[in-house]
């Protein structure tokens, strides 16, 4: 990709401005290209959906970083991860035409009580970059609508992220819920967010833990190796 392209990208995804009229988190942006305008322009120049996905996980990097060292806060994470999402909602018909061919099927859910949603949007996003098809079925979701969604669309690897100490055991409980239906033989778990760990994992019956969205694609790659 054009390196100016590739910045402008990686920028306005740090400013979280998914359009034009956005305002940025610092001031000057506004009537500027978004990160929605960016990513068409990218896709009209012919550039490749895993380039353009590499400049938004390197800009989600960066707010990632920001907030660490506590230059960011909440919103601006949240404007950050909306204006991701309206690229991919640009990137993902011609994703699906470049990878006809899915490696796999992958769902993810946040845990029933839990609404944290942005490290688990995060993973979507960089399977569905690293070429599989995966069906997010948001937060809070209930061990039944795991069963449902896993006796329908039949993935081979199912993901549950958990950012609290109190909803971290809703993963065990739809463990022995696909036990108990018979359908945990079918299904590879995986899991993640801040409170869980490798001996979390263990202890629960899951296949795997991955402490972010890279170790989450390597980990799906493993498991369906
Ligand atoms: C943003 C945020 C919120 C936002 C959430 C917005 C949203 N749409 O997600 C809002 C304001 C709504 C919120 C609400 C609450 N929050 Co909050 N929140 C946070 C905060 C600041 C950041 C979390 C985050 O997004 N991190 C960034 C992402 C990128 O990281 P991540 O989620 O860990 O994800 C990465 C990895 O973990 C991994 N990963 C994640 N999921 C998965 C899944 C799989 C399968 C794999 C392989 C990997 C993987 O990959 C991701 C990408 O790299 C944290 C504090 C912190 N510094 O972490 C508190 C925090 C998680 N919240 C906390 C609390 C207590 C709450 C509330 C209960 C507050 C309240 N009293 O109302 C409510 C809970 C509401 C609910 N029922 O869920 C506590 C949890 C304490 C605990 N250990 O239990 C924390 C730690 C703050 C604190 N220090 O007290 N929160």
């Amino acid at each position: 990709m054009s390196e100016g392209l590739f910045e402008k990208l990686k920028e306005n995804v740090l400013q979280g401005r998914m359009e034009k009229e956005d305002e940025g988190i610092e001031e000057g942006y506004e009537g500027q290209p978004g990160v929605k305008e960016l990513t068409e322009e990218a896709l009209e120049k012919g550039i490749s959906t895993a380039d353009i996905l590499e400049a938004i996980n390197e800009g989600m990097l960066s707010v990632g970083e920001k907030f660490e060292k506590g230059e960011y806060f909440i919103p601006d994470m949240l404007a950050a991860s909306e204006a991701v999402g309206a690229a991919m909602e640009v990137l993902e018909p011609q994703m699906i035409k470049e990878k006809e061919q899915s490696k796999g099927k992958v769902i993810m859910a946040t845990v029933e009580g839990d609404i944290h949603d942005i490290g688990k949007n995060l993973v979507t996003i960089m399977l569905k970059g690293a070429g599989y098809q995966v069906k997010d079925l948001g937060t809070s979701v209930s061990s039944d609508r795991i069963i449902e969604e896993v006796e329908k669309e039949k993935p081979q690897v199912v993901g549950f992220s958990a950012l609290l100490d109190t909803t971290m055991a809703e993963m065990g409980k739809n463990i022995e819920a696909l036990k108990e239906k018979g359908l945990r033989d079918d299904v590879k778990v995986i899991i993640g967010g801040a409170p869980t760990s490798d001996p979390f994992a263990e202890k629960i019956g899951a296949d795997g833990y991955g402490k972010d969205a890279f170790a989450a694609v390597e980990l799906v790659k493993k498991l369906l190796a």
